[in-house]
């Protein structure tokens, strides 16, 4: 198939991941067979099949919730209590600091997040291939493609199952360090169970270098105290966490 020049492309997105299939099978097997052996027994031909049904020969800006039910209902995976990291707007000291501390788990250190992260990939209702050539963007196409629909189900599910005490790191370098319209804000804030999660324990990292900070004093976080505590779990917050200090590139 000849790639159409860049004018006629569909959709304003990337594209799917060339090799998604081979990809997503071998960060599959790479998981369940060396990440987390205990997992062995998983099918990961099942998975990438219920992955891909869920958004194969669809509009690409009419995937829902329900489309990755299938998938999700592969993954039995549990996640103990206490152990579970959210993140927003620092993804990369995230899993820096879950490289080291590696009991802690961020939404990418399990088995769908990580078959899933840093890729791309939709389909066209007029075919059943995959579409290389471009996809929605979340902002400039549609919300509701296959992707955005995807990170949202699959953080809902992991928020409705944190127990115990959560982490959660934030950027504090930006005016905003609580977003309320990331991921974050809207879906796993809202999706803990006050029932199971005692208290919300938040830090807030500052990029290095950058001149003392107070950001747990400041109104954002002050926005996400109230959330938590509306939803009657416990808010503590920290600013510039020294564990987390110490893998932090300058
Ligand atoms: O790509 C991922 N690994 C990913 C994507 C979305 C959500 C992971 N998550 C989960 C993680 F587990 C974190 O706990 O949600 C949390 C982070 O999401 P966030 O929205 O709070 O944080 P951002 O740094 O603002 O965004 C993370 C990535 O998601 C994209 C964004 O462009 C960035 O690549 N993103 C954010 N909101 C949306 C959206 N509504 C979005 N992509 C599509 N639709």
């Amino acid at each position: 198939k000849v790639r159409s020049p860049p004018e006629l492309l569909e959709w304003h997105g990337r594209g799917t991941t060339s090799h998604f299939s081979e990809i997503v099978l071998g960060r599959c097997f790479t998981y369940t067979q060396l990440i987390r052996p205990e997992l062995r027994d998983q099918d990961c031909r099942k998975i990438l099949d219920a992955f891909k049904s869920a958004f194969l020969s669809k509009n690409p800006c009419n995937i829902t919730k329900e489309d990755y039910q299938p998938l999700l209902k592969l993954d039995t995976q549990t996640i103990a209590c206490n152990k579970t990291l959210f993140w927003s707007k620092l993804k990369d000291l995230a899993h820096q600091y879950t490289g080291v501390q590696q009991e802690l788990v961020t939404l990418e250190d399990t088995l769908l997040g990580y078959m899933a992260d840093r890729l791309t990939w939709c389909g066209d209702p007029s075919t059943s291939d995959l579409n290389y050539q471009s996809c929605p963007h979340w902002r400039n196409d549609c919300s509701n493609n296959p992707g955005s629909v995807f990170w949202k189900a699959i953080s809902q599910k992991f928020a409705e199952a944190a127990c115990g005490v959560v982490q959660v790191m934030l950027n504090g370098s930006l005016t905003e360090p609580f977003d309320k319209n990331s991921i974050f804000g809207s879906v796993e804030i809202f999706n803990l169970r006050p029932e199971k999660v005692h208290t919300v324990q938040v830090w807030v990292m500052q990029d290095i270098g950058k001149g003392p900070s107070d950001s747990c004093s400041g109104s954002s976080l002050n926005e996400l105290k109230l959330i938590v505590n509306k939803r009657n779990m416990t808010f503590v917050c920290q600013n510039n966490y020294r564990p987390a200090r110490f893998v932090q590139c300058v």
